[in-house]
């Protein structure tokens, strides 16, 4: 059976996660790999704070603490609320530790002792007050695209145009203002140009099975041509350049990043984590938009230069990006739905956040999260359909049979849900309702997987409206207790599906439902057998129920406009305070990871050409 890795793009340590994060990463991962686990699958789940970059560097000098002090803040938060959401890691670790700096080091001088860098000497903008080469977002000036005047060397957030720093008319230094110089430094380049004819053209060419927005955005790439990209960096906040005489240089945070991944699992595995990288392991990468090109070119390309058999991504499901309320989220705005605060002002809606946004996640194109929308959903779908339907059943089984399961004679037909008739083919309920949202799930179609488990929820209403227990037990018990315990095994079932998308609330269904479902049984619901489905699960006559209780509670119009106050009264405040400063060092306030933020680091100040992903 061959392992697979499932990693989370590592969020940077200068901000804590919010929605936009959650909807386009880390939920669809943790989905992912709970499933696989459900099933029986070796599988690791990797993610980690990335704490290197210049963000937080800036973040940093704003506040006046050291680049540790920010990072070390924002790991323990960002750990913390995706722990307490039940995002499932294996490992959060963090890439400013030992293990990753030496294995990080080890991979730069691997690919060096092998010759593939190119050394490259040019001028770089340098802050002579600072005492510093400004890569990155440490300078801005005027686009000359559009004329914004707080463009970053990377990249203009008015017009969206890619830039490098020597494209910036009155190019200033973010750290003091001044006005910089040219300076002469090196730098060691990946030769992207040489391995897009010898391997990335053709590997990326046998992706078909990649999404679309995925494979068009390589395609770009590839099509502009790649040119050779610098892998170190004239900074002091990174992991040292493993060379004599590299003093002050640093690996490019997207270059030791990924490595990230590997870091972690060695950490967590230190004795087998080879096996999770090389061999028959299969690699599947969770990331937004803007980290495409870093997953699907450079990091392959990186692995692939080692040429000692790393695994190679098998699938990268990038999603696009989450709007709220009609805005970009935006952090240095505050335009933000933030997952610690959401956690401390809702602490017993954990499952309702993990449900809105599967059932908007930006899978195909960017979506919109409104906070009227989550009480819409929560209120109408997980109270009115999922939770209903639940209530409704257990308390009739308690109101009737005092909660345990009854003997239900010969079945008879108008009553039954499902044709019992169909010997040697699959169960009907599964082949319908199950089997398809495990399919939608191997294809990573997680919100239309999650809209199908939803179905099973109303086809149980529908059944109990057809054929009203309440008024049928006046008449006949024997039809009664057929229809009864029918929903209850529907409602278990429902109760192993929902797993994967709502934990918590899983728990507590197969809780009222007295039923442990022990790893075998969920093993033997989530596995493939030779037919290609899973196998229905059945509560036995005599089964004693638990306690019937809400599974959901409904969202009320102060909690969401109290939500939306918060919202407008945080934007406003961080409007007037940026005000006058724009183009300054706001930068530091961007939480990139692109989901729904400006991408602050994807795009490469060294790169010798500004390469331009099309992602219109
Ligand atoms: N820290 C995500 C970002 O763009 C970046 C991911 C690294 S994954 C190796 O915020
Ligand atoms: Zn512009």
């Amino acid at each position: 059976m061959p392992k697979i890795t499932i990693t989370a793009a590592l969020p940077y340590a200068n901000g804590p996660v919010h929605i936009g994060h959650l909807a386009g990463v880390y939920i669809p991962a943790d989905i992912c790999a709970r499933v696989q686990r459900l099933r029986g699958e070796e599988v690791l789940f990797i993610c980690g704070s990335d704490e290197h970059g210049v963000p937080i560097t800036l973040r940093a000098r704003k506040e006046g603490v050291t680049s540790q002090d920010v990072v070390d803040r924002y790991h323990k938060i960002i750990g913390d609320s995706f722990k307490e959401l039940g995002i499932s890691f294996d490992i959060y670790s963090r890439t400013s530790n030992a293990t990753h700096k030496e294995l990080s080091q080890a991979f730069f001088k691997n690919l060096y002792d092998k010759g593939v860098f190119k050394e490259i000497r040019s001028e770089q903008y340098f802050d002579e007050h600072a005492g510093q080469f400004l890569a990155d977002r440490y300078i801005v000036g005027t686009c000359p695209y559009c004329k914004n005047e707080g463009a970053y060397g990377d990249q203009c957030e008015k017009c969206g145009s890619t830039l490098s720093p020597t494209e910036l008319l009155n190019p200033k230094s973010a750290l003091s203002g001044s006005v910089p110089v040219m300076r002469e430094t090196i730098n060691w380049y990946l030769p992207l140009d040489e391995i897009q004819e010898s391997f990335l053209n053709e590997w990326i060419g046998s992706k078909s099975h990649w999404k679309s927005n995925v494979i068009g955005q390589c395609k770009s790439w590839l099509n502009e041509g790649l040119r050779p990209r610098a892998m170190t960096r004239d900074l002091e906040w990174g992991v040292p350049v493993p060379l004599e005489g590299a003093d002050g240089k640093v690996l490019y945070v997207w270059f030791e990043a990924p490595i990230g991944y590997i870091s972690a699992t060695k950490e967590l595995r230190p004795d087998d984590w080879e096996q999770w990288w090389t061999g028959d392991s299969r690699l599947v990468h969770f990331i937004g938009k803007d980290n495409i090109v870093f997953h699907c070119i450079i990091f392959p390309a990186m692995l692939h230069l080692r040429g000692d058999g790393y695994v190679l991504p098998n699938h990268v499901p990038a999603n696009e990006f989450l709007n709220l309320e009609g805005q970009k989220i935006s952090t240095s705005r505050n335009w933000a739905v933030w997952l610690n605060e959401y956690l401390e002002e809702m602490p017993n809606r954990k499952d309702e956040l993990r449900y809105v946004l599967t059932s908007i996640a930006p899978e195909t194109k960017d979506s919109e999260f409104t906070w009227k929308d989550y009480q819409t959903r929560v209120n109408s779908e997980l109270v009115g359909i999922l939770g209903n339907f639940a209530n409704r059943v257990l308390v009739l089984m308690q109101k009737y049979y005092e909660g345990v399961m009854p003997v239900v004679g010969a079945v008879r037909e108008p009553f039954a849900l499902f044709d019992r008739n169909l010997a040697g083919v699959s169960h009907p309920m599964v082949r319908d309702y199950i089997s398809p949202v495990v399919e939608l799930l191997n294809n990573y179609q997680f919100r239309d997987a999650q809209f199908k488990m939803m179905e099973l929820a109303r086809l149980g209403n529908k059944y109990l409206a057809e054929h009203e227990p309440w008024k049928l037990v006046k008449t006949d018990a024997a039809a009664t207790a057929q229809v009864l315990s029918e929903a209850v095994q529907v409602l278990y079932n429902l109760a192993l599906l929902m797993e994967p998308f709502m934990p918590e609330a899983s728990e507590r269904l197969l809780l009222q439902l007295g039923a442990g479902a022990s790893v075998a049984e969920r093993k033997l619901f989530w596995s493939a057998n030779p037919q290609g489905v899973g196998q229905w699960c059945e509560l036995a006559e005599g089964h004693s129920l638990g306690a019937a209780g809400l599974l959901f509670q409904k969202v009320e119009d102060d909690v969401i406009e109290s939500q939306i106050a918060k919202l407008q009264a945080t934007a406003a405040e961080s409007a007037a305070a940026l005000g006058s400063t724009v183009g300054t060092n706001d930068a530091a306030g961007e939480v990139a990871l692109g989901i729904g933020d400006v991408a602050s680091a994807t795009v490469d100040v060294l790169a010798i050409n500004a390469i331009k992903p099309d992602v219109s």
